[in-house]
């Protein structure tokens, strides 16, 4: 049985680790379908609050694995079309779509898909020793895996070009300081940031951190009044709900929250 992806039950949370670090944690579509099925474990698990996404070794994700599923077969080239869009594709809609917020704590390499996945986390920490790359140009491929979505919303559309044109690498520093991500750490301090801050969301409001992740969903596509809109709809669900009713008995108690799970 192979352990490319590591789950990791916390208290309240899931640690997920890509765990192929000779290749700095390439895919491949085996390693997505348990990737994906994590994911969809922890979506359905209500006792699970918050996901941390991680990689063993040196790297984050080097991105696909440049082996089987995309060397020409006797059937002629592979289908990128076929791949990106039942594996890769498949993960950044997970993620985006979950009710869970996603932390990710990249720590090292991201390239390719590798650097989209973790584009598509809701919180990005990284080692300043990081390193994000659009390795498609390299290979004669184009941005995929929200890459081009991804970059275009972070650093503009100036940088963004650039970096998917020239597949220069950039550290985390340069990633924070761009706004990739939301920081960037001494490489011995990530996992312990990134575990603090999962366990942090993990008892925070859940009904209400999933609906703040629809709205930044939404907000790049929305026009003022349909944002002005979608917030009011979510915020009458929250009123709604117990999470608020809690948040609000506990400043009048002068206590901190306990939400329910
Ligand atoms: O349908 C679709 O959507 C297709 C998929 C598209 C999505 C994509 O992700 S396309 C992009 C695929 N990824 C790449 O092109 C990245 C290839 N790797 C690199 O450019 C470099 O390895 C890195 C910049 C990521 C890191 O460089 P460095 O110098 O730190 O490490 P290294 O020495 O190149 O790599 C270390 C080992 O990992 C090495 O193996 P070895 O020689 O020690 O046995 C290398 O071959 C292996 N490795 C790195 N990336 C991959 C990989 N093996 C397989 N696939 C990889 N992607």
């Amino acid at each position: 049985m192979t352990d490319d992806i590591r789950i990791e039950p916390r208290d309240g949370w899931r640690k997920i680790t890509l765990n192929a670090p000779a290749r700095l944690n390439a895919v491949n579509a085996p390693m997505l379908t348990r990737l994906l099925a994590a994911l969809d474990d922890a979506e359905a698990d209500p006792t699970c609050r918050a996901l941390l996404l991680t990689g063993e070794g040196r790297g984050f994700c080097a991105g696909q694995e440049l082996g089987a599923d995309v060397t020409p077969g006797p059937n002629g080239p592979p289908d990128l079309e076929a791949l990106a869009g039942t594996y890769h594709h498949e993960v950044v809609r997970r993620i985006r779509a979950s009710r869970l917020p996603v932390v990710c704590a990249v720590n090292g390499v991201a390239a390719g898909a590798g650097a989209s996945f973790a584009l598509a986390c809701d919180i990005v920490l990284a080692a300043k020793t990081a390193r994000f790359v659009q390795a498609f140009v390299k290979i004669g491929l184009v941005p995929d895996s929200g890459a081009s979505f991804f970059l275009t919303r972070t650093v503009g559309e100036a940088r963004a070009r650039a970096l998917a044109m020239l597949g220069d690498a950039i550290d985390g520093e340069t990633a924070a300081a761009w706004g990739m991500i939301w920081k960037a750490v001494d490489a011995a301090t990530l996992m312990p940031e990134a575990e603090a801050l999962t366990a942090q969301l993990a008892v925070g409001p859940t009904a209400a951190l999933g609906a703040m992740k629809q709205m930044f969903q939404a907000a790049p596509v929305n026009d003022l009044n349909a944002q002005l809109d979608l917030e009011a709809r979510l915020q009458g669900v929250a009123g709604r709900g117990p999470e608020f009713a809690e948040g609000v008995r506990a400043f009048q108690e002068k206590r901190p929250p306990v939400f329910p799970a």
